[in-house]
């Protein structure tokens, strides 16, 4: 290429004399700086501003991952908490709030579930419950996201194989057990009076300030405690409070936000509660609002690959990966956990779409190559490949894998890709990550291009649960190992929490550096009232019924009243190795939804939501087993329309 020589100019600028270039330099950087100012003026949607401006410069967001990002924001800004006008201005709306709120009449759910028990009833099942819908809501609602006329929810209740809340509620007959379940059901009720009296509508409880916190994780969506509370409320019988979450829901829950949110999260607590409060209580309400969510998700597809990115606009539907995932990378444990809602999307509104865009992930997943067969934690959305070697069975991956044996599961055992997929990913894991520490506790290395880190991270403890309900559907010869290998993780979790002094276990544990299933950095010895250890105790004690894991439970909940229990609610604490706690003022929503859910599972009889007929999604919310044979059946549709 030939460049025109300009008089006293060279091309190169060499020519120039100071004061030309001094002028110019300045006229160089007026326009740079111009064209970056105009950045900020373009609206969300423009490609550009995307491009030159990172997610953390559009707009504050609290950094995390699938797995990492519920919860951490506040444990890095103790300050904020003791706002004093936050917690006049909270207390203020509330106690408007609740005396706008008219009350429902409570429906109990022991009535509706007996008539379920005997073998003819299940026809007029939502028949109490939709008496309880008022005239206004009828007349507001609407069908929004797909034509959801053709799910018949009395078909679906044919289609289980047992009544979801078992005989008499899952009560179990030993009276020291069902003191334990009172015990936990009495710890709900506390933390739910607490959040309502205190932080209603918002979206969990600071409970030693006395009010609410919004955050920034479900783009301008509130009451995020309340959606996840909904089904542990009704499966504990406590109608009164399940009612007015309802009526929350009815009056309160507004979808047409325009924030930024996590697709994820919003899709695991807002999709999920939704969608296992529809199930279990037939109540059009969830399913319309859950179908109005699922469409405005959508758009968060639309990438190269399809593979989603991991923050979206509600409003506009744009959406961007977080600024910190490496490259513009999506994580694994955040794209890799929409399967099983997805799946029901589309059940409940007829519309392939939704199975459609969880599908093209799978495929994806299963066409790359995989290092060692492990599947790392960060992937583009524009090319489809793998952006780094970090592999990891806690923050950031966990999920991915607890949902291709739970695809399977719902799918009625027919999704062999899941099956496949899944049982290939263990034997990886097996052969990379699980090791066995000097003192003999089996516990799951994070991988780092192949050189192992010894850490565990508290969220990799659900895997205990997962290898077990995981452990008949591989080789059969296999089934044993599985067992003991949960058995084994399960183990070492507990460990964890009965080598400190609280009795809670930290947020990751480590095996070198002396230790052994303890937190040697200062950094990892908070916990957050997470449920992965308990929810692995859990599903060991329904597939084993060994006492140990009952116990197990128990010790936890001693420790949470001990130290979590506050005044007005429960608070993680900031180290589980010190006796005079600190806490971190944050009750979780997922303590509501998965902790205390699990516990009371945990001191139930198992035919309440029975594992024959349900799956948990991450956020322990109940999805059925999805029967296609018995749902497409004639004869059964011809008497369900009688
Ligand atoms: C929950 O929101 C879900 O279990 C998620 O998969 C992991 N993190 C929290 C609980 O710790």
């Amino acid at each position: 290429m030939v460049f025109r020589k300009l008089p006293g100019v060279s091309a190169s600028g060499m020519g120039l004399r100071l004061s030309q270039k001094f002028v110019f330099l300045l006229f160089l950087s007026g326009l740079v700086t111009l064209c970056f100012g105009a950045l900020f003026f373009l609206p969300d949607s423009v490609r550009l501003k995307r491009i030159f401006l990172s997610k953390t410069e559009t707009q504050p967001v609290t950094v995390g991952s699938g797995s990492e990002n519920d919860a951490r924001e506040h444990l890095k800004r103790p300050k904020e908490q003791e706002h004093p006008r936050g917690m006049t201005s909270a207390k203020g709306e509330t106690s408007t709030k609740l005396k706008t709120l008219s009350r429902k009449p409570s429906v109990s759910h022991e009535a509706t579930e007996e008539r379920l028990a005997g073998g003819k009833a299940q026809e007029d099942l939502t028949l109490p419950r939709s008496k309880t819908e008022s005239a206004s809501q009828k007349a507001t609602s609407s069908d929004h996201g797909g034509n959801s006329d053709t799910f018949r929810y009395s078909k679906f209740k044919r289609c289980l194989l047992k009544p979801p809340l078992g005989r008499d509620n899952g009560k179990p007959s030993d009276p020291k057990t069902n003191e334990r379940r009172e015990k936990v059901k009495e710890m709900m009720k506390f933390a739910w009076d607490n959040y309502k009296r205190f932080a209603w509508g918002k979206n969990e409880l600071r409970p030693l300030t006395r009010n609410g916190h919004i955050g920034n994780m479900f783009g301008g969506l509130r009451g995020a405690s309340i959606i996840d509370s909904l089904d542990t409320l009704y499966i504990m019988g406590l109608m009164e409070e399940y009612n007015d979450a309802k009526e929350w829901v009815q009056t309160s829950l507004d979808l047409n936000s325009n924030g930024e949110a996590s697709l994820f999260e919003v899709n695991i607590r807002y999709v999920g509660g939704l969608l296992s409060a529809y199930y279990l209580t037939g109540e059009e309400l969830f399913k319309r609002k859950v179908l109005e969510l699922g469409e405005k998700l959508l758009p968060a597809f639309n990438t190269p690959t399809g593979i989603p990115r991991g923050v979206i606009n509600l409003g506009s539907g744009t959406s961007w990966s977080w600024g910190w995932a490496s490259a513009g990378s999506s994580i694994l444990a955040e794209f890799g956990t929409l399967h099983l809602e997805f799946v029901h999307l589309t059940e409940l509104s007829n519309n392939p779409i939704y199975t459609e865009k969880v599908m093209n992930i799978r495929k994806l997943l299963n066409k790359i190559e995989k290092p060692h067969g492990l599947y790392p934690n960060f992937l583009s959305p524009v090319s489809g490949n793998w952006v780094q070697h970090h592999v990891s069975i806690g923050g950031l991956g966990d999920s991915f894998y607890e949902y291709l044996i739970k695809s399977f599961l719902m799918s009625d055992k027919t999704d062999d890709d899941a099956k496949k997929m899944y049982y290939g990913a263990l034997e990886a894991i097996e052969a990379n990550l699980v090791q066995k520490s000097p003192g003999g506790l089996t516990y799951m290395a994070e991988w780092r291009g192949g050189i192992l880190d010894h850490k565990m991270g508290h969220l990799a403890c659900f895997s205990g649960g997962m290898i077990g309900i995981g452990a008949d559907d591989g080789a059969p010869e296999k089934r044993q190992h599985y067992l003991d290998l949960a058995a084994e993780i399960t183990h070492t979790c507990h460990e964890s929490y009965t080598r400190s002094a609280t009795k809670l276990g930290p947020e990751a544990f480590r095996f070198d550096g002396g230790g052994e299933a303890t937190a040697t950095r200062l950094s990892d010895r908070y916990y957050i009232l997470r449920p992965e250890v308990i929810e692995s105790y859990m599903y060991m004690w329904r597939l084993t019924h060994d006492p140990k894991y009952r116990e197990w439970g128990w010790e936890a909940v001693e420790a949470l009243e001990q130290h979590c229990r506050v005044e007005s609610g429960f608070s993680g604490i900031r180290d589980v190795y010190t006796m005079t706690v600190s806490h971190d003022n944050m009750q979780q929503s997922f303590f509501l939804s998965e902790t205390l859910k699990y516990l009371y599972l945990l001191f139930s009889d198992d035919d309440l939501l029975p594992l024959e007929d349900w799956v948990f999604n991450t956020e322990a919310h109940p999805l059925p087993i999805v029967r296609k044979s018995c749902m497409q059946d004639e004869t059964q549709d011809k008497t369900a329309s009688e």
